[in-house]
Parts: C-alpha cells; sequence; structure tokens
C-alpha cells in the first residue's frame, strides 16, 4: 500500500492520497451506482442482487480483509470512508458492506484456520457467497450471552438446533455465522461459533416483512431443526463463541457508525441544495436564520460523528483497545443520524414526507441503528462500565 496510514501512529486529519482517491472512488460510485437505484429499492422492498455484484467489484465487500483471501486489505480509517459513502446513498446497500465485511468476514479473517479463511472469505469478497450473522435470538437481544440456541457434540461434529431473529441478509446468505450453546453451566464461557451452510438439511429462513425502514435489505428469521455440521464448522474454540461475536461487533459497531455519518452528511448535503431553491416570502429559505440554524446543527452533528468514528478507526488501526471509543462513536453517529434526518425533513417541508427527496428514507432507515448491534442504553452500559469500572449489567 502506499503511505499506509496504518503505520501512521499520530492522530492525523489529512487524508493520504491514496485515502482520497478511494474516498473519492466511493463518491462517485456511491452517487452513480448506488443513488438512483435506492428510491425503487425501496419501494419495491427489493434486495438489489445486481448491486451486490457491483459493490463486490469496485471491493467494497472486502475492504480491510486480507489480500491473500480476496480482501483489499485497507486500514479502518479508509473502510470508514468507504461506508460513510455507501450510507449517505443507501443504508440497505450499507448494511451489505457492514455484514459481509465487519461482522462476518471480520471475524473469520481474525478467527479462522488457513481451512476456514480460504474457504469462506472469497465468496465474501467476491459477493457470490455472502454470510450472515446468527447472535440474536427470539428471547436473546441485548443479554448476548444467554442464548437458547443449542450446539451438541455428535461423532465428528456438532448438531444445532434453535432460532435466530433480524438477521440481516438471511435469506440471501450462503452460510449463516451462528452462534449457540455448548453447556448452559458455563454460561458465556460455553458459547462457540460455527459456520454453517444455508443449504444444510434442518436450516431454514423466512423473511420478515413490515419493518419501518432498510426495505431493501434483507431481514430473516432463521431456523436450525437438528442441523449437523462437521469439526470444521467450528470457528475458533468451544468457549470462544462470545468473544467472536463481540470482536464481531466492535467492527460492526464501527461500521454501523460510520454509515450514519453517511445519512448525517447527506442530510446537510439534501438540506444545503433544497433550502438554495425552495422560495418563500420572495427569497430562497437558505437567507432565514432558522433555517441556517437547522442546517447549522445537521453540520455539527456531522463533524462530531466523523471526528468520533476516525478516532475509533485510528485505535483500531494502530492495535488499541477501541471498544469503549467504537461505543461512544456508534451511540453517537446512530442518534446523530436520526436527528439530522428528523431535522432535514422539517427543512424540506411537506416535500420531505415524501420520497422525492431522500430525507425521509434516511430517517425510516436510520432508526433501526440505535437498535441493532448494540441499542443505544447498552452502548451506554459499555461506556458508563468502563469509566466507573462497576458493571451495571449484571
Ligand atoms: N472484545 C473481546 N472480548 C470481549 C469484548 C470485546 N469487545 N467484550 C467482552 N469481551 C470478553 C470479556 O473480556 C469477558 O472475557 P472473560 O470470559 O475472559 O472474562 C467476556 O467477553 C464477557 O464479557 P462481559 O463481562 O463484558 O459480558 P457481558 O455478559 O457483561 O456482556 C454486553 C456485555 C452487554 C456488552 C454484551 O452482551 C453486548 O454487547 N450485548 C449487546 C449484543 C448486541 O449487540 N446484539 C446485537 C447483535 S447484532 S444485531
Amino acid at each position: 500500500m502506499v503511505n499506509n496510514p496504518s503505520r501512521r501512529r499520530m492522530i492525523d486529519f489529512e487524508l493520504t492520497e491514496e485515502q482520497r482517491l478511494i474516498r473519492d472512488t466511493a463518491r462517485d460510485f456511491a452517487d452513480n451506482e448506488i443513488a438512483p437505484r435506492a428510491r425503487e429499492n425501496d419501494r419495491n422492498h427489493r434486495f438489489d442482487t445486481e448491486l451486490v455484484r457491483k459493490l463486490a467489484g469496485i471491493g467494497f465487500l472486502g475492504s480491510m480483509l486480507s489480500e491473500e483471501y480476496g480482501g483489499r486489505g485497507i486500514d479502518y480509517r479508509t473502510y470508514g470512508l468507504i461506508v460513510e459513502e455507501v450510507g449517505r446513498a443507501d443504508s440497505s446497500a450499507r448494511t451489505v458492506v457492514s455484514v459481509t465485511t465487519s461482522l462476518v468476514g471480520s471475524a473469520i479473517d481474525r478467527w479462522g484456520t488457513e481451512k476456514q479463511r480460504r474457504k469462506w472469505i472469497p465468496g465474501l469478497c467476491s459477493g457470490e457467497a455472502l454470510g450472515c450473522f446468527a447472535l440474536t435470538e427470539p428471547d436473546t437481544g441485548s443479554d448476548a450471552a444467554n442464548l437458547k440456541t443449542r450446539a451438541e457434540k455428535i461423532e465428528g461434529g456438532w448438531r444445532l438446533s434453535g432460532q435466530k431473529q433480524w438477521i440481516s441478509l438471511g435469506s440471501h446468505a450462503a452460510f449463516a455465522l451462528t452462534f449457540a450453546q455448548t453447556d448452559p453451566d458455563k454460561g458465556h464461557r460455553g458459547l462457540a461459533a460455527f459456520l454453517v451452510p444455508t443449504d444444510s438439511e434442518g436450516f431454514s429462513s423466512s423473511q420478515i416483512h413490515g419493518k419501518l425502514g432498510l426495505h431493501a435489505s434483507d431481514t430473516a428469521e432463521l431456523s436450525l431443526d437438528g442441523v449437523e455440521v462437521g469439526e470444521e464448522a467450528l470457528l475458533g474454540d468451544v468457549g470462544d463463541g462470545f468473544k467472536v461475536a463481540m470482536t464481531a461487533l466492535d467492527s460492526g459497531r464501527f461500521s454501523v457508525a460510520a454509515g450514519a455519518v453517511g445519512v448525517c452528511q447527506g442530510c446537510v448535503n439534501a438540506s444545503v441544495a433544497y433550502a438554495k431553491q425552495r422560495r418563500q416570502f420572495g427569497r430562497p429559505i437558505a437567507a432565514f436564520q432558522l433555517v441556517q440554524a437547522m442546517i447549522a446543527d445537521m453540520v455539527v452533528d456531522a463533524d462530531a460523528a466523523r471526528s468520533l468514528v476516525w478516532k475509533a478507526g485510528w485505535l483500531k488501526d494502530t492495535g488499541r483497545p477501541n471498544t469503549l471509543e467504537t461505543s461512544v462513536a456508534k451511540l453517537f453517529a446512530t442518534e446523530a443520524s436520526i436527528r439530522s434526518a428528523n431535522t432535514a425533513i422539517q427543512v424540506h417541508g411537506g416535500s420531505g414526507y415524501v420520497d422525492d427527496y431522500p430525507v425521509e428514507r434516511y430517517l425510516r432507515d436510520a432508526r433501526v441503528t440505535t437498535l441493532y448491534e448494540g441499542t443505544s442504553e447498552i452502548q451506554k452500559l459499555i461506556i458508563g462500565r468502563a469509566v466507573t469500572g462497576v458493571n451495571a449489567m449484571t
């Protein structure tokens, strides 16, 4: 890599040549390939497989995955720039990038054997064999250690039984990174992670309908009814499952935060353009102080959120602990994206309430980001525990 920024240990807001090039490429791709399809995909609740192929073709699905398996090997800060641009254009497309690269890809890259990496990462990067992250269950969301899905040891492998809920890409994935309990007496230390092909006997998925937003993203329920997998399906060791999930979420939360920055920036861009062109009382509404105040609030949110994402990325790139800062970035950026989308609708008036402009979709799509990959309340508890040393969760 030219001038690899991950080698720079000083925090630096200047983009390298390479980062600028990648950001500009992502911006063009978002404007020309993603944004023009977003409204129709949203209206038709269409998971756009052609767009998935294009995201793979430009290398976004393997962004920071290892190059030897088909990834691009870029650092987190640069990955964040890509995710921001994709998120600005369409959060459903951004979800494909986040799940594929962060939740599933980074987990296999970090915890997988050489054989597992060779088997699964190339398909993620090419988009030909997507994965999904099957942690959440109907009765288990925030309390992720308390899974009901069971993994029972059988000769030569494992038998998995249970239900998974709210699984992004669950009906399009070729395999599910599935978390299951091997020994309930051991609590989180009994969990294990498995790479389960979705065409396994006993595995089924069904799409969840009626979502407020992310209409172009696939969200599914999974059912594992005595699914048998070999030893090679185990990712990490028995007992590593909770750590596999938490490290994947450290990456996933970063990605959600970066996508939320994109929504914030999209709200600024749309509002500035609209306010300059919409005239009332004989002048553009951009000339009114109350409209400028709304735009200023959005700019501050976008800038602050981006800075927090940059800081979390810098910590990741320089190998420092970053769970706290990732939670800070995720909490702030996702809440800011909802605030900004709501304000952007206010700037647009009645026009913001229909999908001629992207802002109502921004609001519907942003709403889930304070729920998934750890609610805002969970992020606050992680932050609170880190700074007080007191665990308010148990
Ligand atoms: N990276 C690596 N290891 C981690 C970790 C991280 N980010 N976070 C926790 N761990 C490890 C801890 O070090 C501890 O290890 P030991 O067993 O060696 O002691 C273990 O995992 C248990 O950690 P902790 O005590 O923090 O677990 P809790 O049960 O208190 O869980 C929360 C804490 C609430 C933070 C966790 O359950 C969580 O993140 N919940 C939200 C889940 C979520 O995001 N769901 C959405 C799924 S995707 S839609």
